[in-house]
This record gives C-alpha cells, sequence and structure tokens, in this order.
C-alpha cells in the first residue's frame, strides 16, 4: 500500500494500545478498572474517586451531534491521479500534470435517515471527495443525482424538514414516503426534475462502488491566464452502475442495514479497489446564455449530448479507515474549501451552501479548530492569525498575531497570484437588493420529461412502481390528487396509472407535458451498466457431494466473491462453509449457483425460498443439474445450468424479462 502524504500525516496520531499497562488520560497506572472506591464494602462510592469520575465523564461525552443531513455514512481514503497537464483550462496544481497523485479522502452516504438508519433506502446518496492537494483543502461535496429538490439554499430547511421524520412522532426514520416530503413537493414544483431522479432506480444502487457523482453545483474553472469556463463535475464509477430493485432494497434494510457499508469495506480489504474518472462538462463565458434552461439553475442538467464530458483524472480507493469516529464521523467537508483555478458562480444554492457547511461544522465539532483534527488537516502547512478556541492544538510561537506588523516583519505574509495566492473571478456583478428570482428558472417540467423519456422501459416501469408506492403511503387524499396533477405535466399515462394505483382520480384535464423531442439518452442507468463478473458476490448453495474445489477455482478466475452455503457452519475438505440459509438471504448476492440438495424437508424448503426471491429479484440463477431448481424456472431468462452459462448470465445483470418475478 503506497504511503500518500496524507497517511504519513495520521500515521503520527494513531495509538495502538495492544500489550500496553491501562493508565487514566493523565497517565497514571491504574490497579483496578472493576470496582469504584467505596466507603466499605457495601458502601457509597466516594467523589475522590478521580479514575471513576474520569471514566464516566468521558463516557457521558463521547456522542456529537450526528450531522443535520448526510448523517449516516461510510468513508474510505484513496488516490486520485491526474491524466493530463489541464492547465489550458484551470490552473489548479493537481490537474496540472499527468500521473500528478493527490491523496483523497471521500465519504458516501444517504441523506434523510440518523446515523443508525439503514443504508439501502430510497434516498439521494452523498459522495464527498476530500483532496489533500499540496495548495490546500480541495472538497468536492457531490450526490449521486445530478440535480436537486430546491433552487435557492434558503428553502434547504424547508425541505429536509419535509422529509425528515414526522415531528409529531419521529415516524417514519429514512423514509421519503410519508405525508409531509409529497406535501412540499407538490407546494414547491421546481422539485419535479430532482423527484424523476429520486423515483428513479439511481435513487437505490446495489452499491457506493457501482453509483456515479455529481458537483451538481455550477462552479468555475479558472486558468493562470484568467480565462474562465463554467464546469460540471461528474464521477464515472468504472465498474459501471447497478442499482437494486425495490423489494430487495427493502429486504436488505432488516438482512444487513449496513450493506453499502460492508461492501466498500469488504472490497477494499480483498483488494477490489473501487475507481472512479472525474469528468468536467465546460462551458465559456459566451455561451451561459445559449441554453433553454438557465446555467445557474441547480435544477438542471446539461446535457451530455450537447455538453460533452472531458476526462480529468482516475481516483482509487484503497484504504479502510482505522477508526470510524476519528476519521469518518469527524470529517469536515464544505464546498467552499477551494484551491487556486476552482472558484463559484451564482447558482443560488451553492451561494447559500457556502454559509451553511462552516457553521454546521461549530455545533457539530465543537468549535472552530476542526480543520485541526487529524482527518481535516492539510497536508500543506497553514499559518495566520487565528488564535485559542474549544480544543485548540498548535502552540503558536511569538507574540504577534495580528495583520500588518512591523515586529515580525509583517509576516505571515500575503501571496501574490503568481506566487499561488488564490484570488477570486474578478466577475462584474451588478444589481438592486432583491428577493425574487430570474424568470429563467421557471421551467419546472421539461428536463423532468426528458428524463422520462430518455429512460428504457423498465426504469420507467420502476418510477410508476416507485411513485405508487411513495404516494400509498401518503394518509392525506388531496397530497396524492395533486402530485398526480403534478406529474401529468411529466407524462399523462404515468399520472394516470399512478392514479389508479393509489384509488384518486386522473389528472385534470387541460395539463399536458411540455413538447420535448430530444432526449438525454446519457441520464439512463443503461447507457453505462455494470456488466461482467468482477467482484460480483454469488451464493453457493453445496454440500458434501458438491464439486467445491472446481467451482472456487471457476468462480476466482472471474475476479467474482463467493460464499459457500450449506445446512450447516463448519468445514467442507478445506472449504469453510460460513453461511447457512439462517446466516445469509439472497437478498445480499448478485446471484445463485445450486450444487446440492438437501434430504431434509424445511433445509430443502429453505433452499427454495432462496432460489424464489433470487428469481424474483431478476438476478442470475445456476444449478448443476436440473432436478436442483423448481421446474417452473428452467427455461426463464437469466436461468441456466453449468459453471460456464451461470457465469455468461451473471455478467449480464439484471434478467427483467421474467415471467413472473417481483421487485
Ligand atoms: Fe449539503 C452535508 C451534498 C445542498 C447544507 N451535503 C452534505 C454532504 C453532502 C452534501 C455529500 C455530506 C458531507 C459529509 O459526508 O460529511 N448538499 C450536497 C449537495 C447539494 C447540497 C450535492 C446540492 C447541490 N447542503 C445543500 C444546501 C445546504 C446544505 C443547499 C444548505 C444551505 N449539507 C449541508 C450541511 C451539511 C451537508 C448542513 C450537513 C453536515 C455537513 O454539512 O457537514 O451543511
Amino acid at each position: 500500500m503506497e504511503e500518500n502524504k496524507k497517511l504519513q500525516q495520521l500515521k503520527q496520531y494513531k495509538v495502538n494500545d495492544n500489550e500496553q499497562p491501562m493508565t487514566t488520560n493523565q497517565g497514571l497506572k491504574i490497579t483496578d478498572d472493576e470496582h469504584s472506591l467505596t466507603a466499605g464494602l457495601r458502601g457509597p462510592t466516594l467523589i475522590e474517586d478521580f479514575h471513576f469520575r474520569e471514566k464516566m465523564t468521558h463516557f457521558d461525552h463521547e456522542r456529537i451531534p450526528e450531522r443535520v443531513v448526510h448523517a449516516r455514512g461510510t468513508a474510505a481514503h484513496g488516490i486520485f491521479e491526474s491524466y493530463d497537464n489541464h492547465s489550458a483550462i484551470t490552473k489548479a496544481d493537481f490537474l496540472s500534470e499527468a500521473g500528478k497523485r493527490t491523496p483523497v479522502f471521500v465519504r458516501f452516504s444517504t441523506v434523510a435517515g440518523s446515523r443508525g438508519s439503514a443504508d439501502t433506502v430510497r434516498d439521494v446518496r452523498g459522495f464527498a471527495t476530500k483532496f489533500y492537494t499540496d495548495e490546500g483543502i480541495y472538497d468536492l461535496v457531490g450526490n449521486n443525482i445530478p440535480v436537486f429538490f430546491i433552487q435557492d439554499a434558503i428553502k434547504f430547511p424547508d425541505v429536509i424538514h419535509a422529509v425528515k421524520p414526522e415531528p409529531h412522532n419521529e415516524i417514519p426514520q429514512a423514509q421519503s414516503a410519508h405525508d409531509t416530503f409529497w406535501d412540499f413537493i407538490a407546494h414547491n414544483q421546481e422539485s419535479a426534475h430532482m423527484i424523476m431522479w429520486h423515483l428513479s432506480d439511481r435513487a437505490i444502487p446495489r452499491s457506493y462502488r457501482t453509483m456515479e457523482g455529481f458537483g451538481v453545483n455550477t462552479f468555475r474553472f479558472v486558468n493562470a491566464q484568467g480565462e474562465a469556463h463554467f464546469v460540471k463535475f461528474h464521477w464515472k464509477p468504472v465498474l459501471g452502475m447497478a442499482s437494486l430493485v425495490w423489494d430487495e432494497a427493502q429486504k436488505i434494510a432488516g438482512k444487513d442495514p449496513d450493506f453499502h457499508r460492508r461492501d466498500l469495506y469488504d472490497n477494499i480489504e480483498a483488494g477490489n479497489y473501487p475507481e472512479y474518472e472525474l469528468c468536467v462538462q465546460l462551458l465559456k463565458p459566451e455561451q451561459e446564455h445559449d441554453f433553454d434552461f438557465d446555467l445557474l439553475d441547480p435544477t438542471k442538467i446539461w446535457p451530455e449530448e450537447q455538453v460533452p464530458l472531458h476526462k480529468l483524472g482516475k481516483m482509487t480507493l484503497n484504504r479502510n479507515v482505522d477508526n470510524f469516529f476519528a476519521e469518518t464521523e469527524q470529517v469536515a467537508f464544505h464546498p467552499g474549501h477551494v484551491v487556486p483555478g476552482i472558484d463559484f458562480t451564482n447558482d443560488p444554492l451553492l451561494q447559500g451552501r457556502l454559509f451553511s457547511y462552516t457553521d454546521t461544522q461549530l455545533i457539530r465539532l465543537g468549535g472552530p479548530n476542526f480543520h485541526e483534527l487529524p482527518i481535516n488537516r492539510s497536508v500543506c502547512p497553514f499559518f495566520n492569525n487565528q488564535r485559542d478556541g474549544y480544543g485548540r492544538q498548535t502552540i503558536n510561537v511569538g507574540r504577534v498575531s495580528y495583520h500588518k506588523n512591523g515586529m515580525q516583519n509583517n509576516t505571515p505574509h500575503e501571496v501574490p497570484e503568481e506566487d499561488g495566492g488564490y484570488r477570486h473571478y474578478e466577475e462584474k456583478v451588478d444589481g438592486h437588493k432583491i428577493r425574487a428570482r430570474s424568470e429563467s428558472f421557471n421551467d419546472h417540467f421539461t428536463q423532468a420529461r426528458m428524463f422520462w423519456i430518455s429512460l428504457t422501459d423498465v426504469e420507467r416501469e420502476h418510477i410508476v412502481k416507485a411513485m405508487s408506492f411513495e404516494l400509498g403511503k401518503v394518509e392525506t387524499l388531496a397530497i396524492r390528487q395533486q402530485i398526480v396533477d403534478m406529474f401529468a405535466n411529466v407524462c399523462r399515462d404515468l399520472a394516470t396509472t399512478v392514479a389508479q394505483n393509489i384509488g384518486v382520480e386522473p389528472p385534470q384535464e387541460g395539463i399536458e407535458p411540455p413538447d420535448v423531442k430530444t432526449p438525454s439518452p446519457a441520464v439512463s442507468m443503461e447507457q453505462r451498466p455494470a456488466k461482467g463478473t468482477a467482484t460480483k458476490k454469488v451464493a453457493v448453495v453445496v454440500n458434501d457431494k458438491s464439486a467445491i474445489e472446481e467451482l472456487a477455482s471457476a468462480f476466482d478466475e472471474q475476479h467474482m466473491t463467493v460464499e459457500f452455503i450449506s445446512s450447516k457452519q463448519g468445514f467442507i475438505r478445506d472449504f469453510e462453509i460460513k453461511q447457512t440459509f439462517d446466516t445469509a438471504h439472497p437478498v445480499l448476492y448478485d446471484g445463485l449457483y445450486v450444487d446440492a440438495t438437501f434430504d431434509c424437508p424445511v433445509t430443502s424448503r429453505k433452499l427454495q425460498t432462496f432460489v424464489d426471491d433470487t428469481y424474483n429479484h431478476y438476478k442470475a440463477i445456476g444449478y448443476h443439474e436440473a432436478p436442483l431448481i423448481d421446474a417452473q424456472y428452467v427455461n426463464e431468462p437469466g436461468v441456466g445450468q453449468g459453471v460456464q452459462t451461470f457465469i455468461e448470465l451473471l455478467a449480464e445483470g439484471r434478467h427483467f424479462d421474467r415471467t413472473f418475478a417481483i421487485g
């Protein structure tokens, strides 16, 4: 494993207490950690018991506020490597030469749920990357959906209050399927486009390794000559994209609430390092008004067919954290952490974000020194006249803590732009102070419609089901009706089918979607599907008569992850059977290979349930001999005999053309 600059820096903070004597925090060796100091064997505890007090006080203060959004997450270290010298578009040093490597730390998250909520809920996923560059920290704080619910940051508390558990009973946890969320949507129609993505398979990813990331807001690149571009950021997973199906996602939430966290951790431990290419879309300042949407509107994408992607480099996540709290919980991102060459635009959502992130760290991490926490520390040195505050670690020497000064030769000194000083892009701004929004932000349905017409039939069917599910959980019929009417602006058939499913009237006459002729196929996940077998996880059902040796080597050759399942744990020959039908569940695998039958009727029944669920979720099923699986499945798509056939079926992904599956 490469010791990048950040990992080297972190080393000095690590403590391994293996084989060490136990001490108090003051270093005093402890003789007894089992008993409080009491007055007599059955008497009260004494206040002089400093050991008890220190231990208990620390425990009492262990918790910090969870993130107000994105509380549930997991993270990993890695490295970003630039493909080229990109100085023609940005002077950012980490993009300045081919092969230049920059340490990164990435935190993936859900948005709505609490810190202990399930991973596989229907939600947007956060994709936040901290680049430890030689010029300071750069944070790209993105999501796995390229647009947002609202256009102006002042509405962020509202959309979040609406989606969070309802205030009177704190139900439901990590779900958008409830009244307040859909009431908000019905009354804030700018969210229409985002809702289409939220109801799509993007909101239930198979893993963090198989989802895209987007910077969402429009940023600005500036080169050394001062020339600027509007820029949108994209992360493309090298494995391709894959999602769960809804029935499966709900079941996984119970069977393994840590499903995504475990998947990322296990794959990094196994050396299956997730990779993502960083791409940008670029537009020149003079193209600002060339589109039928506003470039500053965060509810809009720039269709890739109109504005192509340029690849900048590749990120590889190759190391798990040592301590979840110290690293993953304490990491503090902020879209305002930028380096020379990266700047902001007047996107009204971004502008508000630039205030919110530092503000939230002050309450979450307890004061203004969170940049000193090991995970947040820049790898380049930092000097200024900021001093003191809770938990200050730096020991600033000398008498001077102000600028300008004469006693220290006026240092730390300001740095001219040509020596790396950050200079804001000098955009001309002129206007009246008003609370209003440009009319160019008013079209809420064209791109929602474009998204809809760009999807495959299966993807569209999933949206119909998702909307029926979500609204089916809404108790207030008026809200269901308002949403049906609202989405007639996207597709009348969609709205009518959902209305039928949830028992409300079809959409009002006269509501028609905009006439969108050009789709954007790139928004469909089918454009970049996770094909192949690499890192796919399969359950292989075996007993002592099975050809485990051959199966293991055939699947290993395909870089698949295999778990053998049988009626009992223990060893069959050299192979450890780690899972049984009771400890494992078919929703946790990408495919199933059956090479065993069982005499016990209860075990046979459990195997049948395994096959049924795998079938229901459109996943590949392989078997050694036909009698090993139910005859009704044998001629179904995605079901085949023999290892080679199974490998091919698994490589294709899901088999949505099944006769009676659900999902
Ligand atoms: Fe945000 C966290 C992404 C809009 C305010 N946001 C947070 C995280 C991600 C995003 C990935 C988790 C970072 C982590 O892992 O620690 N947020 C986005 C994206 C947005 C967005 C892509 C739309 C473009 N956010 C947004 C707005 C506001 C915030 C409009 C407020 C004005 N976001 C926050 C926050 C959080 C946060 C309250 C909570 C925890 C934190 O910042 O560190 O400041």
